[in-house]
């Protein structure tokens, strides 16, 4: 096998131990199994768009070397990454249409387990969106921005996505038009992609990637309105303190394993799980014990609190505790694997979305309508198990870390704003223009076996803080890190260069009465889909720094991407003007022409582009001087 260390995760280390001595079968064996994988599907030069294929680019020259229609490598590597990005739009805006259904049913009064709780969130994104805010009750303003969000699915006439158009700078906005990506509907985007890379459409490898970008923008659209109403439906997080790691499993508690990436779903389980406590106690157990995994275990994690399992990778690990009652999905990055693994222990892996089931689990719809009956129902399932539980030995590594969470861009600001009241932004900007911090890099998504679980992402961190970049992260990224310890203040102290030691002590003793416990080396965002609020960032910076974001001192990182969700986020940063790593390779290397599109050409015509860089010590060398370029043009 190409990875020979698993992992750098001691827990989920000493999980695969026990997995060894027991026979227990994971993601990381399977992994091996299939090695050495098939190298043109790796290249991404396998097409298999229609049946006349598979295809296979063979040879050089002589009728080996196209498909059998004709199609050049190019087409065909093109062709497979934009319908990623299209995979990937569809993944985030069905997330981001089913909260915007959810928030205007509420406030229909349709449906009576969900309400406005943020109505300052409500009247900013009403008021971003360019929806007036007078003499409205959240009610009616709910509508309305619902109902624009919702247009932004289904829209005919050929206005930009409105969630797009009010978040991004001028020069954005120029360059999307003149490039003609900027979509006016995400289903269209996502339709006309499929479209345009059916057999014998567009063989033209730079205008199918710029058809991917404009569905990747479309990806964009409906991450900023998942954020935006979970908010609005949830809250907007503040800061939070929490653990991570499989450590925060207790053998003597109810353990409510929240796994996928809707908060409908994890934040009613959530709430509901407080008024449940006394029924565990009287089932024997201590309490209920949630923690979560992946995204929908960051939303509940910023917003209240709740501890992370652990990320993608080492999902089915944490029912190998066989401390697990019940493991509750919805959609997204949930191995089926799990299902296979829980038949082992007593858990119970609980489906709970129409369009996300795994055979042989147990199906609980989940019911907007009846959304605290159905959340009641999975918490008693939960119990029961833990009924069937009770006497046997859980094996729980002790292994946990302190985590400091919860940063959305309002908290951020707010921490910005204990040094300047007027201008928050500008802690940031001036820390940069001063050289104390070099810039910002945002981590961001996934796990990918074919690296060693989350060392990429720590190293890069690690390297990136020790040269003063300030950092944000979100989704499994953030997740590695807190699992490592590096969402605690001692970090700062372990890793931090000077400049960005002296910078973090001044944000925290500024905001000492309101966290004591100090600030962490890197800001956990929240999710995926609130990779929206750290392009937010990046646009407050380019309009403080009054340039375009290509000219930002702003990089992102997928160390170890993996998801259809990723190649469409790292699409939408390109297009955006963001230096972009990816430190897990995607299937283009079939393709120079195609490499060089998205190296090259991409920065040219965006000012964004991809550095691939599977050695994480040379992917943060890489970032830094993505960084350093930027602040030497603008004269720092
Ligand atoms: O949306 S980071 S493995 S969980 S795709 Fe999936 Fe990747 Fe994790 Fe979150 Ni994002
Ligand atoms: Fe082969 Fe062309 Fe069909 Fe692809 S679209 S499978 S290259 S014939």
């Amino acid at each position: 096998p190409k990875n020979v260390m698993r992992s750098v995760d001691p827990a989920a280390l000493l999980m695969l131990e026990k997995a060894k001595e027991k026979n227990l079968l994971s993601a990381y064996d399977r992994f091996a199994a299939q090695q050495p994988q098939c190298a043109f599907g790796y290249e991404g030069i396998c097409c298999r768009i229609c049946f006349q294929g598979p295809c296979r680019i063979k040879s050089e020259e002589g009728p080996g070397s196209k498909g059998i229609c004709g199609a050049h490598g190019y087409t065909i590597v093109s062709r497979n990454v934009a319908r990623m990005m299209a995979g990937g739009a569809s993944a985030h805006s069905d997330h981001g249409r089913h909260i915007a259904h959810a928030l205007l049913h509420a406030a229909e009064g349709k449906i009576a387990d969900y309400k406005v709780t943020d109505v300052e969130k409500l009247k900013r994104v009403a008021e971003r969106v360019g929806i007036s805010t007078e003499g409205k009750t959240a009610n009616e303003l709910a509508i309305e921005v619902s109902q624009a969000a919702l247009e932004d699915f289904g829209r005919q006439t050929d206005e930009p996505c409105t969630w797009l158009w009010s978040y991004i700078t001028e020069g954005r906005k120029k360059k999307f038009e003149d490039c003609n990506i900027a979509p006016t509907s995400i289903d269209r985007a996502v339709v006309a992609m499929m479209h345009q890379t059916h057999i014998g459409v567009d063989a033209d490898p730079v205008n199918i990637i710029f058809g991917g970008l404009k569905t990747s923008l479309a990806d964009y659209t409906g991450m900023h309105i998942s954020t935006d109403l979970s908010d609005v439906l949830f809250g907007t997080p503040k800061p939070v303190i929490t653990e991570a790691n499989l450590g925060v499993l207790k053998a003597d508690k109810v353990n409510i394993v929240v796994h996928g990436h809707n908060p409908l779903l994890s934040q009613t389980v959530v709430n509901v799980a407080k008024e449940m406590e006394a029924e565990a106690k009287a089932a024997g157990a201590a309490g209920i014990q949630l923690s979560g995994i992946c995204c929908t275990g960051n939303e509940v994690l910023m917003r209240s609190g709740v501890p992370i399992a652990t990320n993608f990778a080492s999902q089915e690990l944490a029912i190998m505790t066989g401390a697990v009652d019940v493991m509750v999905v919805d959609v997204q990055c949930i191995m089926p694997g799990v299902r296979a693994i829980s038949e082992c222990f007593h858990t119970k892996i609980v489906t709970t979305m129409d369009n996300s089931k795994i055979p042989g689990s147990y199906h609980y719809a989940f019911d907007e309508h009846h959304a605290v009956e159905s959340a009641k129902g999975i918490i008693r399932l939960a119990i029961e198990a833990f009924k069937t539980r009770k006497g046997k030995t859980c094996e729980i590594p002790q292994i946990k870390n302190k985590v400091i969470a919860g940063f959305s861009l309002e908290a951020l600001l707010e921490l910005f704003a204990a040094l300047n009241p007027e201008t928050p932004i500008k802690v940031l900007t001036d820390a940069i223009e001063a050289g104390e911090i070099a810039g910002v890099a945002l981590f961001a998504g996934c796990n990918n076996l074919e690296a060693p679980h989350d060392n990429n992402h720590l190293t890069i961190a690690k390297e990136l803080a020790k040269n003063n970049v300030f950092l944000v992260g979100t989704g499994c990224s953030a997740q590695a890190l807190a699992k490592a310890g590096l969402l605690a203040p001692e970090a700062v102290e372990e890793y931090a260069g000077e400049g960005l030691k002296s910078f973090l002590k001044k944000l925290a003793d500024a905001n000492k009465d309101k966290l004591a416990d100090g600030l962490p080396l890197m800001f956990h965002m929240g999710s995926c889909v609130d990779n929206s609020r750290a392009h937010d960032l990046c646009t407050m910076m380019a309009e403080q720094m009054g340039v375009d974001i290509p000219k930002v001192p702003f990089v992102a990182t997928a160390p170890e991407a993996m998801s259809e969700k990723a190649v469409s986020i790292g699409g939408g940063a390109v297009a955006m003007g963001i230096p972009t790593h990816v430190g897990t390779m995607p299937p283009i290397e079939g393709s120079s022409l195609v490499y060089g599109i998205a190296t090259q050409i991409a920065s040219d015509v965006y000012g964004g582009y991809f550095i691939f860089e599977t050695d994480p010590v040379a992917a943060a060398t890489k970032l830094t001087a993505a960084l350093d370029y930027r602040t030497w043009k603008l004269g720092i």
